[in-house]
């Protein structure tokens, strides 16, 4: 047995919901050990949250940590990110400038700026970055792109992709729901927080990514100071045509992720609600409902019929990262990162620019 890769954090801490996620796929495989962490910006709060978890080292800051870890024999070599978006950037730098590898919870940055010094430090670093977009790792969203790559729908024309929560749909007050609400803090609203996560699945699908959108971005919940609900008009260089709606006040909906695509040949349907079944319908021929025993990439730990799914998506993006970490490239082509985080900032800002255009057609620049 291989020993598993020194592993920080940072956020994460108490209350927290995404590092949970993030911890529970890291070890899932035994290629990660979680050692070190900077739980939380409140001192006391991250060292409780570290002892709670058993952690070898705790520390108050984060810049703090990547020094230290940098020049530790035994240091971490990964640092998963976890914060609110605005502290990604900052984060990322300091890991990035020391080495250290960065694995990043979605949207890339708040900010273009913010984007911007994440793509520099990693332009200058020997480590790489890795951004988690957790719904492309899932066995059946893999398959869905090895079937568009191998033509079995022929020339792409429509694509649809939806993202819907109804967990917003008032005004909640809550740790999630805070800072996600906060333009500080996040940045951008819906179009960030799930757009984003929609955009990059219908980019991994069809390898392909729109070049301009129309889009308009509404604020529903009375006082909300981001965008809640975005509705978007794709087109592709190559002609295809396509729509994106994502929204936190689609009331009653949880995690309401699906993307549809059309093509010459074929098409595919999708849902994250029946996410271990994909529907291939290719022209002229029966329509096939493929599950994870037809499954290619091999994505999966336990036999067909045994639901695995969200973490476990998760779980195969730290697999993929800790072979890339390891030295075996193979994975890189279907990891999500940088290039993936700059294309879903580059959609945010041309969605929100359209719509205070009204809805003018914007060219969208990585
Ligand atoms: C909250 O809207 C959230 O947790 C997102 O932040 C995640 O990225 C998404 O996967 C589920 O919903």
């Amino acid at each position: 047995m291989t020993a598993p890769i020194p592993l920080g954090m940072v956020g994460g801490g108490e209350g927290a919901f995404i590092g949970a996620v993030h911890r529970i796929a890291a070890r899932m495989d035994g290629q990660f050990r979680l050692v070190a962490g900077a739980l939380s910006s409140d001192a006391d709060r991250a060292a409780a949250s570290a002892q709670a978890l058993g952690l070898d080292r705790s520390y108050d800051d984060f810049r703090q940590m990547a020094r230290a870890e940098a020049g530790r024999p035994d240091g971490i070599r990964a640092v998963s990110i976890v914060t609110p978006n605005h502290l990604h950037a900052p984060a990322a730098v300091a890991f990035l400038d020391a080495g250290i590898h960065v694995i990043c919870d979605k949207p890339l940055a708040a900010t273009p700026d913010q984007a911007r010094q994440i793509a520099d430090a990693a332009a200058r670093s020997t480590a790489r970055f890795f951004l988690t977009h957790n719904y492309c790792a899932l066995p059946m969203v893999r398959e869905a792109r090895a079937i568009v790559a191998e033509g079995g729908i022929g020339d792409l024309r429509l694509v649809q992709a939806e993202y819907l929560q109804g967990w917003l749909s008032g005004d909640v007050r809550s740790k999630q729901a805070d800072w996600r609400t906060d333009p500080a803090q996040a940045g951008a609203g819906a179009i960030g927080d799930i757009g984003t996560h929609a955009w990059q699945l219908a980019a991994f699908v069809t390898g392909q990514t729109p070049v301009a959108v129309s889009a308009e971005l509404s604020s529903m919940v009375p006082g909300r100071r981001v965008d809640d609900d975005v509705r978007a008009s794709l087109r592709y260089a190559s002609g295809a045509r396509g729509g994106l709606w994502a929204s936190q006040v689609a009331t009653g909906r949880e995690n309401g992720l699906s993307l549809r695509v059309f093509g010459t040949a074929g098409a595919l349907d999708w849902r994250l609600d029946d996410a271990e079944r994909l529907l291939h319908t290719p022209t002229g021929q029966p329509p096939r409902i493929l599950t994870r025993a037809q499954d290619r990439s091999g994505s999966f730990r336990t036999p067909p019929g045994h639901p695995e799914g969200y973490l476990e998506g998760f779980a195969n993006l730290y697999a993929d990262i800790a072979a890339v970490i390891r030295g075996d490239n193979g994975p890189l082509s279907r990891l999500p990162g940088l290039a993936d985080g700059l294309s879903g900032m580059g959609f945010i800002a041309a969605a929100q620019e359209s719509s205070a255009r009204d809805g003018a057609w914007v060219e969208v620049r990585p």
